[in-house]
Protein backbone atom coordinates (compact mmCIF):
# COMPACT_ATOMS: atom_id res chain seq x y z
CA UNK A 1 0.00 0.00 0.00
CA UNK A 2 1.09 3.88 -0.44
CA UNK A 3 0.11 6.65 1.80
CA UNK A 4 -1.05 9.79 0.20
CA UNK A 5 -1.72 13.25 1.35
CA UNK A 6 -4.96 14.78 0.22
CA UNK A 7 -5.34 18.45 -0.31
CA UNK A 8 -6.28 19.50 3.53
CA UNK A 9 -3.29 17.21 4.42
CA UNK A 10 -4.94 14.51 5.98
CA UNK A 11 -3.39 10.75 5.13
CA UNK A 12 -5.29 8.58 2.45
CA UNK A 13 -3.75 5.04 1.76
CA UNK A 14 -4.04 3.26 -1.74
CA UNK A 15 -2.70 -0.15 -2.76
CA UNK A 16 0.02 0.43 -4.89
CA UNK A 17 -0.18 0.26 -8.69
CA UNK A 18 0.65 -3.13 -10.05
CA UNK A 19 -0.31 -6.37 -11.22
CA UNK A 20 -2.26 -7.47 -8.58
CA UNK A 21 -4.63 -4.16 -8.24
CA UNK A 22 -5.22 -4.64 -11.55
CA UNK A 23 -6.54 -8.35 -11.00
CA UNK A 24 -8.29 -7.41 -8.18
CA UNK A 25 -10.22 -4.64 -9.84
CA UNK A 26 -12.61 -7.84 -11.39
CA UNK A 27 -13.12 -8.75 -8.05
CA UNK A 28 -13.38 -5.77 -5.56
CA UNK A 29 -16.24 -4.20 -7.75
CA UNK A 30 -18.43 -7.26 -7.55
CA UNK A 31 -18.57 -7.59 -3.40
CA UNK A 32 -17.35 -5.03 -0.73
CA UNK A 33 -13.28 -5.69 -0.41
CA UNK A 34 -11.37 -4.80 2.37
CA UNK A 35 -7.44 -4.61 1.42
CA UNK A 36 -5.30 -4.96 4.68
CA UNK A 37 -1.57 -4.58 3.90
CA UNK A 38 1.27 -2.67 5.67
CA UNK A 39 2.99 0.12 3.30
CA UNK A 40 6.48 -0.44 4.16
CA UNK A 41 7.01 2.08 6.58
CA UNK A 42 8.03 1.89 9.93
CA UNK A 43 7.29 4.09 13.54
CA UNK A 44 4.46 5.53 11.89
CA UNK A 45 1.41 6.11 14.12
CA UNK A 46 -1.72 3.50 13.59
CA UNK A 47 -3.39 5.31 11.24
CA UNK A 48 -7.35 5.39 10.41
CA UNK A 49 -8.72 2.94 7.04
CA UNK A 50 -10.09 4.61 4.84
CA UNK A 51 -12.34 3.96 1.42
CA UNK A 52 -12.15 4.67 -2.00
CA UNK A 53 -15.07 3.55 -4.25
CA UNK A 54 -14.02 0.15 -4.56
CA UNK A 55 -12.21 -0.68 -1.53
CA UNK A 56 -11.66 -0.09 2.08
CA UNK A 57 -8.00 0.02 2.81
CA UNK A 58 -6.62 -1.19 6.45
CA UNK A 59 -3.38 0.01 7.52
CA UNK A 60 -0.87 -2.24 9.31
CA UNK A 61 1.69 -0.47 11.69
CA UNK A 62 5.09 -1.49 12.42
CA UNK A 63 8.09 -0.79 14.61
CA UNK A 64 11.04 -0.37 12.74
CA UNK A 65 12.44 -3.60 15.28
CA UNK A 66 9.59 -5.70 13.81
CA UNK A 67 10.07 -4.14 10.15
CA UNK A 68 13.75 -5.62 10.43
CA UNK A 69 13.04 -8.87 11.72
CA UNK A 70 9.95 -9.65 9.85
CA UNK A 71 10.44 -8.33 6.74
CA UNK A 72 14.35 -7.91 6.22
CA UNK A 73 15.18 -10.71 8.79
CA UNK A 74 12.51 -13.69 8.11
CA UNK A 75 10.93 -13.15 5.37
CA UNK A 76 13.72 -11.76 2.92
CA UNK A 77 16.93 -13.04 4.69
CA UNK A 78 15.35 -16.70 5.16
CA UNK A 79 12.56 -17.21 3.02
CA UNK A 80 13.44 -15.35 -0.01
CA UNK A 81 16.60 -16.65 -0.73
CA UNK A 82 15.38 -20.33 0.82
CA UNK A 83 12.45 -20.61 -1.57
CA UNK A 84 14.66 -19.34 -4.78
CA UNK A 85 16.52 -22.56 -4.74
CA UNK A 86 19.12 -20.96 -1.85
CA UNK A 87 20.78 -19.39 -3.94
CA UNK A 88 22.23 -17.23 -1.09
CA UNK A 89 22.62 -18.64 2.31
CA UNK A 90 19.17 -18.19 4.18
CA UNK A 91 20.06 -16.96 7.56
CA UNK A 92 17.64 -18.62 10.74
CA UNK A 93 17.48 -16.73 13.48
CA UNK A 94 14.83 -16.96 16.02
CA UNK A 95 14.17 -13.33 17.16
CA UNK A 96 13.21 -12.81 13.03
CA UNK A 97 10.90 -16.09 13.86
CA UNK A 98 9.18 -14.57 16.88
CA UNK A 99 8.89 -11.48 14.75
CA UNK A 100 7.35 -13.19 11.82
CA UNK A 101 4.78 -14.89 14.49
CA UNK A 102 3.98 -11.73 16.21
CA UNK A 103 3.11 -9.96 12.71
CA UNK A 104 1.41 -12.55 11.01
CA UNK A 105 -0.70 -12.80 14.30
CA UNK A 106 -1.57 -9.12 13.49
CA UNK A 107 -2.82 -9.09 10.32
CA UNK A 108 -4.96 -12.52 11.31
CA UNK A 109 -6.61 -10.58 14.04
CA UNK A 110 -7.40 -7.75 11.69
CA UNK A 111 -8.69 -10.17 9.00
CA UNK A 112 -10.68 -11.50 11.50
CA UNK A 113 -12.14 -8.14 12.61
CA UNK A 114 -12.78 -6.94 9.17
CA UNK A 115 -14.28 -10.12 7.18
CA UNK A 116 -18.22 -10.58 6.65
CA UNK A 117 -19.93 -13.25 8.15
CA UNK A 118 -19.46 -16.10 5.95
CA UNK A 119 -17.01 -14.20 3.91
CA UNK A 120 -13.71 -14.56 2.35
CA UNK A 121 -10.21 -13.90 3.00
CA UNK A 122 -7.44 -13.97 0.38
CA UNK A 123 -4.04 -14.42 2.11
CA UNK A 124 -0.76 -13.28 -0.27
CA UNK A 125 2.48 -14.36 -0.18
CA UNK A 126 5.32 -15.77 2.16
CA UNK A 127 5.45 -13.13 4.51
CA UNK A 128 2.48 -14.32 5.76
CA UNK A 129 2.04 -18.03 5.64
CA UNK A 130 1.01 -18.43 9.18
CA UNK A 131 -1.72 -16.13 8.56
CA UNK A 132 -4.23 -18.85 7.25
CA UNK A 133 -4.31 -21.31 10.10
CA UNK A 134 -4.47 -18.43 12.67
CA UNK A 135 -7.19 -16.94 11.14
CA UNK A 136 -8.87 -20.48 10.80
CA UNK A 137 -8.71 -20.51 14.48
CA UNK A 138 -10.43 -17.21 15.00
CA UNK A 139 -12.82 -17.34 12.82
CA UNK A 140 -14.45 -20.78 11.38
CA UNK A 141 -17.00 -19.07 8.86
CA UNK A 142 -14.81 -17.35 6.51
CA UNK A 143 -13.18 -19.21 3.47
CA UNK A 144 -9.85 -19.02 3.38
CA UNK A 145 -7.30 -18.36 0.66
CA UNK A 146 -3.37 -18.52 0.22
CA UNK A 147 -1.43 -17.37 -2.70
CA UNK A 148 2.56 -17.95 -3.26
CA UNK A 149 3.75 -15.41 -5.89
CA UNK A 150 7.10 -17.08 -5.36
CA UNK A 151 8.68 -20.62 -6.12
CA UNK A 152 8.05 -23.57 -3.35
CA UNK A 153 11.40 -25.36 -3.36
CA UNK A 154 11.88 -28.91 -3.62
CA UNK A 155 11.05 -30.61 -0.08
CA UNK A 156 15.44 -31.41 0.42
CA UNK A 157 15.59 -27.49 0.29
CA UNK A 158 12.09 -26.87 2.58
CA UNK A 159 13.31 -29.51 5.20
CA UNK A 160 16.32 -26.83 6.09
CA UNK A 161 14.17 -24.46 7.40
CA UNK A 162 14.05 -24.26 11.42
CA UNK A 163 10.45 -23.75 11.69
CA UNK A 164 9.17 -26.25 9.00
CA UNK A 165 6.43 -27.73 10.59
CA UNK A 166 4.53 -24.09 11.68
CA UNK A 167 5.28 -22.86 8.25
CA UNK A 168 3.63 -25.95 6.56
CA UNK A 169 0.78 -25.69 9.23
CA UNK A 170 0.01 -22.29 8.76
CA UNK A 171 -0.34 -22.61 5.50
CA UNK A 172 -2.82 -26.18 5.67
CA UNK A 173 -5.01 -23.69 7.61
CA UNK A 174 -6.47 -22.22 4.04
CA UNK A 175 -9.32 -24.13 2.36
CA UNK A 176 -7.09 -23.32 -1.28
CA UNK A 177 -3.57 -22.63 -1.53
CA UNK A 178 -2.29 -21.47 -4.95
CA UNK A 179 0.79 -21.54 -6.54
CA UNK A 180 2.51 -20.43 -9.54
CA UNK A 181 3.42 -23.48 -10.97
CA UNK A 182 2.08 -27.38 -11.22
CA UNK A 183 5.83 -28.11 -9.72
CA UNK A 184 5.10 -25.69 -6.98
CA UNK A 185 1.76 -27.66 -5.99
CA UNK A 186 3.45 -31.06 -5.79
CA UNK A 187 6.46 -30.45 -3.88
CA UNK A 188 4.28 -28.97 -1.05
CA UNK A 189 1.98 -31.96 -1.36
CA UNK A 190 5.24 -34.23 -1.20
CA UNK A 191 6.20 -32.10 2.09
CA UNK A 192 2.62 -32.56 3.78
CA UNK A 193 2.94 -36.53 3.02
CA UNK A 194 6.80 -36.53 4.20
CA UNK A 195 5.89 -34.42 7.52
CA UNK A 196 2.98 -36.91 8.41
CA UNK A 197 0.73 -33.82 8.20
CA UNK A 198 -1.76 -34.17 5.20
CA UNK A 199 -2.82 -37.13 2.69
CA UNK A 200 -4.19 -37.17 -0.39
CA UNK A 201 -3.11 -36.37 -4.54
CA UNK A 202 -3.59 -33.02 -6.32
CA UNK A 203 -5.35 -30.92 -6.43
CA UNK A 204 -7.18 -32.04 -3.33
CA UNK A 205 -5.75 -33.07 0.50
CA UNK A 206 -6.80 -34.36 3.52
CA UNK A 207 -5.72 -32.24 6.52
CA UNK A 208 -6.13 -34.16 10.23
CA UNK A 209 -8.46 -36.79 11.62
CA UNK A 210 -11.52 -38.01 12.35
CA UNK A 211 -13.44 -34.74 13.33
CA UNK A 212 -11.32 -31.98 12.76
CA UNK A 213 -10.27 -33.70 9.21
CA UNK A 214 -11.00 -30.91 6.32
CA UNK A 215 -10.40 -31.24 3.27
CA UNK A 216 -8.27 -28.31 1.14
CA UNK A 217 -7.37 -27.35 -2.65
CA UNK A 218 -4.04 -27.08 -3.82
CA UNK A 219 -3.59 -26.21 -7.04
CA UNK A 220 -1.87 -24.12 -10.11
CA UNK A 221 -2.94 -20.40 -10.48
CA UNK A 222 0.14 -18.81 -12.79
CA UNK A 223 0.03 -14.95 -12.49
CA UNK A 224 -0.67 -12.32 -14.85
CA UNK A 225 -0.93 -9.04 -16.39
CA UNK A 226 -3.74 -7.15 -17.49
CA UNK A 227 -3.42 -7.80 -20.92
CA UNK A 228 -5.24 -4.91 -22.61
CA UNK A 229 -3.63 -2.39 -21.27
CA UNK A 230 -0.31 -3.58 -22.44
CA UNK A 231 -1.63 -4.59 -25.87
CA UNK A 232 -3.37 -1.24 -26.39
CA UNK A 233 0.65 0.49 -25.61
CA UNK A 234 1.47 -0.48 -29.11
CA UNK A 235 -0.78 1.96 -30.99
CA UNK A 236 -0.88 4.56 -28.36
CA UNK A 237 0.49 7.73 -29.82
CA UNK A 238 2.20 9.14 -26.58
CA UNK A 239 3.92 6.02 -26.19
CA UNK A 240 5.00 6.16 -29.61
CA UNK A 241 6.18 9.63 -29.48
CA UNK A 242 8.30 8.73 -26.09
CA UNK A 243 9.60 5.39 -27.71
CA UNK A 244 10.78 7.58 -31.16
CA UNK A 245 12.04 9.97 -28.38
CA UNK A 246 13.96 7.30 -26.18
CA UNK A 247 15.37 5.54 -29.55
CA UNK A 248 16.53 9.15 -30.87
CA UNK A 249 18.38 9.75 -27.52
CA UNK A 250 19.87 6.21 -27.48
CA UNK A 251 21.43 7.41 -31.45
CA UNK A 252 19.33 4.99 -33.21
CA UNK A 253 21.51 2.07 -33.11
CA UNK A 254 20.95 -0.80 -34.64
CA UNK A 255 19.71 -3.18 -32.06
CA UNK A 256 18.50 -2.15 -28.52
CA UNK A 257 18.10 -5.34 -25.81
CA UNK A 258 16.59 -4.39 -22.42
CA UNK A 259 16.45 -5.49 -19.12
CA UNK A 260 14.07 -4.55 -16.49
CA UNK A 261 14.18 -6.25 -13.10
CA UNK A 262 14.00 -5.36 -9.36
CA UNK A 263 17.58 -4.96 -8.18
CA UNK A 264 17.89 -8.31 -6.87
CA UNK A 265 20.18 -11.33 -6.93
CA UNK A 266 17.48 -13.74 -7.66
CA UNK A 267 17.39 -11.95 -11.36
CA UNK A 268 20.28 -13.16 -12.75
CA UNK A 269 21.79 -9.14 -13.91
CA UNK A 270 25.35 -9.62 -13.42
CA UNK A 271 25.37 -12.71 -15.39
CA UNK A 272 23.25 -10.70 -18.25
CA UNK A 273 25.50 -8.12 -18.22
CA UNK A 274 28.45 -10.17 -18.63
CA UNK A 275 26.81 -12.16 -21.52
CA UNK A 276 26.11 -8.75 -23.50
CA UNK A 277 29.78 -7.82 -22.85
CA UNK A 278 31.33 -10.81 -24.41
CA UNK A 279 29.02 -11.18 -27.14
CA UNK A 280 30.01 -7.31 -27.98
CA UNK A 281 33.79 -8.59 -27.58
CA UNK A 282 33.63 -11.39 -29.64
CA UNK A 283 31.46 -9.63 -32.77
CA UNK A 284 33.56 -6.70 -32.30
CA UNK A 285 30.47 -4.22 -32.22
CA UNK A 286 29.97 -0.59 -31.05
CA UNK A 287 27.36 1.27 -29.21
CA UNK A 288 26.20 2.21 -32.77
CA UNK A 289 25.73 -1.70 -33.90
CA UNK A 290 23.92 -2.04 -30.17
CA UNK A 291 22.71 -0.97 -27.09
CA UNK A 292 21.29 -2.15 -23.93
CA UNK A 293 19.24 -0.93 -21.51
CA UNK A 294 19.20 -1.90 -17.80
CA UNK A 295 16.22 -0.48 -15.71
CA UNK A 296 16.82 -2.12 -11.94
CA UNK A 297 14.15 -0.79 -9.54
CA UNK A 298 15.52 0.10 -6.05
CA UNK A 299 14.72 -2.96 -3.59
CA UNK A 300 15.29 -4.30 -0.18
CA UNK A 301 17.94 -1.67 0.31
CA UNK A 302 18.57 -2.47 3.86
CA UNK A 303 19.62 -5.76 3.51
CA UNK A 304 22.81 -6.74 2.91
CA UNK A 305 23.18 -8.95 0.32
CA UNK A 306 20.94 -6.33 -1.80
CA UNK A 307 23.51 -3.74 -1.27
CA UNK A 308 26.41 -5.76 -2.55
CA UNK A 309 24.51 -7.09 -5.61
CA UNK A 310 23.54 -3.46 -6.53
CA UNK A 311 27.37 -2.79 -6.18
CA UNK A 312 28.58 -5.73 -8.60
CA UNK A 313 26.01 -4.77 -10.94
CA UNK A 314 27.25 -1.03 -11.24
CA UNK A 315 31.05 -2.22 -10.76
CA UNK A 316 30.21 -4.54 -14.62
CA UNK A 317 28.85 -1.83 -15.72
CA UNK A 318 31.14 0.74 -15.29
CA UNK A 319 33.61 -2.11 -16.43
CA UNK A 320 31.78 -2.60 -19.94
CA UNK A 321 31.41 1.38 -20.72
CA UNK A 322 34.60 2.06 -19.63
CA UNK A 323 36.16 -0.56 -21.84
CA UNK A 324 33.80 -0.33 -24.36
CA UNK A 325 31.82 2.52 -24.86
CA UNK A 326 32.64 5.76 -26.57
CA UNK A 327 32.56 9.66 -25.21
CA UNK A 328 28.58 10.18 -25.76
CA UNK A 329 27.84 6.60 -26.77
CA UNK A 330 28.05 4.15 -24.20
CA UNK A 331 26.89 0.39 -24.42
CA UNK A 332 24.51 0.26 -21.27
CA UNK A 333 22.53 2.56 -20.14
CA UNK A 334 21.71 1.65 -16.46
CA UNK A 335 18.95 3.42 -14.81
CA UNK A 336 18.55 2.71 -10.39
CA UNK A 337 14.82 3.78 -10.08
CA UNK A 338 11.34 3.19 -10.79
CA UNK A 339 9.98 3.95 -14.45
CA UNK A 340 6.11 5.61 -14.98
CA UNK A 341 4.00 3.78 -16.39
CA UNK A 342 4.73 5.45 -20.19
CA UNK A 343 8.31 4.84 -19.96
CA UNK A 344 8.19 1.89 -18.97
CA UNK A 345 6.17 0.96 -22.23
CA UNK A 346 8.11 3.17 -23.99
CA UNK A 347 10.79 0.93 -23.52
CA UNK A 348 9.02 -2.46 -24.49
CA UNK A 349 8.45 -0.48 -27.90
CA UNK A 350 12.06 0.27 -28.40
CA UNK A 351 13.17 -2.58 -27.25
CA UNK A 352 14.73 -5.65 -30.17
CA UNK A 353 15.46 -7.77 -27.96
CA UNK A 354 14.11 -8.17 -24.19
CA UNK A 355 16.38 -10.54 -21.90
CA UNK A 356 14.53 -11.78 -18.63
CA UNK A 357 17.03 -14.46 -17.69
CA UNK A 358 16.64 -14.68 -13.96
CA UNK A 359 18.25 -17.80 -11.72
CA UNK A 360 15.05 -18.22 -10.17
CA UNK A 361 11.70 -16.83 -10.30
CA UNK A 362 7.87 -17.82 -9.40
CA UNK A 363 6.78 -16.19 -12.81
CA UNK A 364 8.20 -12.86 -13.92
CA UNK A 365 5.37 -10.55 -15.12
CA UNK A 366 8.41 -8.62 -16.97
CA UNK A 367 8.51 -11.20 -19.97
CA UNK A 368 4.61 -11.25 -20.44
CA UNK A 369 4.72 -7.33 -20.35
CA UNK A 370 7.00 -7.36 -23.04
CA UNK A 371 5.54 -9.78 -25.09
CA UNK A 372 1.90 -8.17 -24.77
CA UNK A 373 3.28 -4.74 -25.92
CA UNK A 374 5.04 -6.44 -29.38
CA UNK A 375 3.29 -7.03 -32.09
CA UNK A 376 4.63 -9.01 -35.04
CA UNK A 377 8.62 -8.36 -33.76
CA UNK A 378 10.84 -8.26 -30.91
CA UNK A 379 12.47 -11.17 -29.16
CA UNK A 380 12.18 -12.40 -25.73
CA UNK A 381 15.56 -14.19 -24.10
CA UNK A 382 13.98 -15.49 -21.06
CA UNK A 383 15.47 -18.37 -17.92
CA UNK A 384 13.52 -21.52 -18.51
CA UNK A 385 14.17 -21.15 -14.37
CA UNK A 386 10.92 -18.28 -14.53
CA UNK A 387 7.28 -19.83 -14.01
CA UNK A 388 7.04 -18.34 -17.48
CA UNK A 389 8.38 -20.61 -19.59
CA UNK A 390 5.94 -23.05 -19.19
CA UNK A 391 3.77 -20.18 -21.13
CA UNK A 392 6.25 -18.69 -23.14
CA UNK A 393 8.05 -22.12 -24.63
CA UNK A 394 8.65 -20.52 -28.14
CA UNK A 395 10.90 -17.29 -26.45
CA UNK A 396 14.54 -18.05 -26.73
CA UNK A 397 14.52 -20.99 -23.75
CA UNK A 398 17.86 -20.13 -21.74
CA UNK A 399 19.92 -21.33 -18.71
CA UNK A 400 21.06 -18.67 -16.94
CA UNK A 401 23.22 -20.49 -15.03
CA UNK A 402 25.41 -21.10 -18.45
CA UNK A 403 27.48 -18.36 -19.28
CA UNK A 404 27.72 -19.54 -22.90
CA UNK A 405 24.25 -20.62 -23.47
CA UNK A 406 23.69 -17.04 -22.19
CA UNK A 407 26.18 -15.59 -24.84
CA UNK A 408 24.21 -17.90 -27.78
CA UNK A 409 20.66 -16.86 -26.94
CA UNK A 410 21.96 -13.25 -27.17
CA UNK A 411 23.82 -13.69 -30.40
CA UNK A 412 20.76 -15.61 -31.48
CA UNK A 413 18.00 -13.43 -30.95
CA UNK A 414 19.74 -10.49 -32.39
CA UNK A 415 20.41 -12.15 -35.64
CA UNK A 416 16.85 -13.72 -35.88
CA UNK A 417 15.27 -12.99 -39.31
CA UNK A 418 11.74 -11.22 -39.30
CA UNK A 419 9.81 -14.46 -40.55
CA UNK A 420 10.99 -15.73 -37.43
CA UNK A 421 10.27 -13.18 -34.92
CA UNK A 422 7.23 -12.68 -36.29
CA UNK A 423 6.11 -16.50 -35.77
CA UNK A 424 7.42 -16.66 -32.25
CA UNK A 425 5.50 -13.30 -31.33
CA UNK A 426 2.56 -14.21 -32.77
CA UNK A 427 2.72 -17.86 -30.49
CA UNK A 428 4.03 -15.77 -27.92
CA UNK A 429 1.08 -12.91 -27.63
CA UNK A 430 -1.53 -16.14 -28.22
CA UNK A 431 -0.14 -17.43 -25.01
CA UNK A 432 -0.03 -14.33 -23.17
CA UNK A 433 -3.79 -13.66 -23.95
CA UNK A 434 -5.06 -16.77 -23.81
CA UNK A 435 -4.53 -16.44 -19.86
CA UNK A 436 -5.04 -12.46 -18.34
CA UNK A 437 -4.98 -11.15 -14.93
CA UNK A 438 -8.50 -11.33 -14.47
CA UNK A 439 -8.32 -15.21 -15.56
CA UNK A 440 -6.13 -15.91 -12.65
CA UNK A 441 -8.15 -14.12 -10.46
CA UNK A 442 -11.21 -14.92 -10.82
CA UNK A 443 -10.13 -18.78 -11.25
CA UNK A 444 -8.56 -18.48 -8.00
CA UNK A 445 -11.50 -16.97 -6.31
CA UNK A 446 -14.12 -19.05 -7.83
CA UNK A 447 -12.48 -22.20 -6.22
CA UNK A 448 -12.03 -20.41 -3.01
CA UNK A 449 -16.05 -19.94 -3.16
CA UNK A 450 -16.63 -23.74 -3.54
CA UNK A 451 -17.76 -25.22 0.00
CA UNK A 452 -15.45 -27.60 1.44
CA UNK A 453 -17.48 -30.34 1.29
CA UNK A 454 -18.80 -31.13 -1.84
CA UNK A 455 -16.34 -32.26 -4.44
CA UNK A 456 -14.34 -30.27 -7.10
CA UNK A 457 -15.18 -30.78 -10.62
CA UNK A 458 -11.93 -32.69 -11.66
CA UNK A 459 -13.15 -35.04 -8.55
CA UNK A 460 -16.26 -36.21 -9.72
CA UNK A 461 -17.02 -39.40 -12.15
CA UNK A 462 -19.97 -40.46 -14.10
CA UNK A 463 -20.54 -42.27 -11.14
CA UNK A 464 -20.90 -39.60 -8.95
CA UNK A 465 -18.02 -38.62 -5.75
P1 LIG B 1 8.67 -9.53 -8.64
O1 LIG B 1 9.83 -10.32 -8.20
O2 LIG B 1 8.62 -8.14 -8.15
O3 LIG B 1 7.28 -10.25 -8.29
P2 LIG B 1 7.94 -9.43 -11.59
O4 LIG B 1 6.99 -10.54 -11.83
O5 LIG B 1 8.94 -9.28 -12.66
O6 LIG B 1 8.78 -9.53 -10.27
O7 LIG B 1 7.09 -8.09 -11.48
C1 LIG B 1 7.69 -6.85 -11.46
C2 LIG B 1 6.66 -5.77 -11.79
O8 LIG B 1 7.29 -4.51 -11.55
C3 LIG B 1 6.24 -5.78 -13.25
O9 LIG B 1 4.86 -5.54 -13.32
C4 LIG B 1 7.05 -4.62 -13.87
O10 LIG B 1 6.38 -3.92 -14.90
C5 LIG B 1 7.22 -3.71 -12.70
N1 LIG B 1 8.51 -3.03 -12.89
C6 LIG B 1 9.69 -3.60 -13.10
N2 LIG B 1 10.64 -2.67 -13.25
C7 LIG B 1 10.04 -1.48 -13.11
C8 LIG B 1 10.49 -0.14 -13.11
N3 LIG B 1 11.78 0.19 -13.27
N4 LIG B 1 9.59 0.82 -12.92
C9 LIG B 1 8.30 0.51 -12.74
N5 LIG B 1 7.83 -0.73 -12.72
C10 LIG B 1 8.68 -1.72 -12.88
C11 LIG B 1 6.86 -11.44 -7.58
C12 LIG B 1 7.54 -12.74 -7.99
C13 LIG B 1 7.38 -12.95 -9.48
C14 LIG B 1 5.90 -12.92 -9.87
C15 LIG B 1 5.21 -11.70 -9.30
C16 LIG B 1 3.69 -11.74 -9.51
O11 LIG B 1 8.91 -12.71 -7.63
O12 LIG B 1 7.96 -14.19 -9.88
O13 LIG B 1 5.78 -12.89 -11.27
O14 LIG B 1 5.45 -11.57 -7.90
O15 LIG B 1 3.11 -12.93 -9.03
Amino acid sequence: MQRRLDDDGNAEWLPSPGGLVTAMEGVTNRQSTAWIGWDGTADVPAEEPSSTDLITVVPIPMTSTECSAFYHGLSNGALWPLYHDAIRRPSFNDEDWDAYRTINRRFAETAAAWVAPGGMVWVHDYHLQLMPAMLRALRRDVRIGFFLHIPFPPPELFLQLPWREDVMKGLLGADVIGFQEPAAASNFAALSRRLGLAQGDLPVLQYGDGYTARRLRVDSYPASIAVEAFEAASTDPEVLAEAEELRARLGHPKKIVLGVDRLDYTKGIEARLEAFRTMVVEQSLTAEDVTMIQVAVPSREDVDLYRQEREHVERIVGEINGQLGMVGAPLIHYLYRSLGRQELLAMYQVADVAMVTPFRDGMNLVAKEYVASRRDDGVLVLSEFAGAARELDRAVLVNPFDGRALVNALTKALAMNADEQRDRMQYLRRAVKAWTASDWASRFLDDLAKPCDVPFADELTLEGP
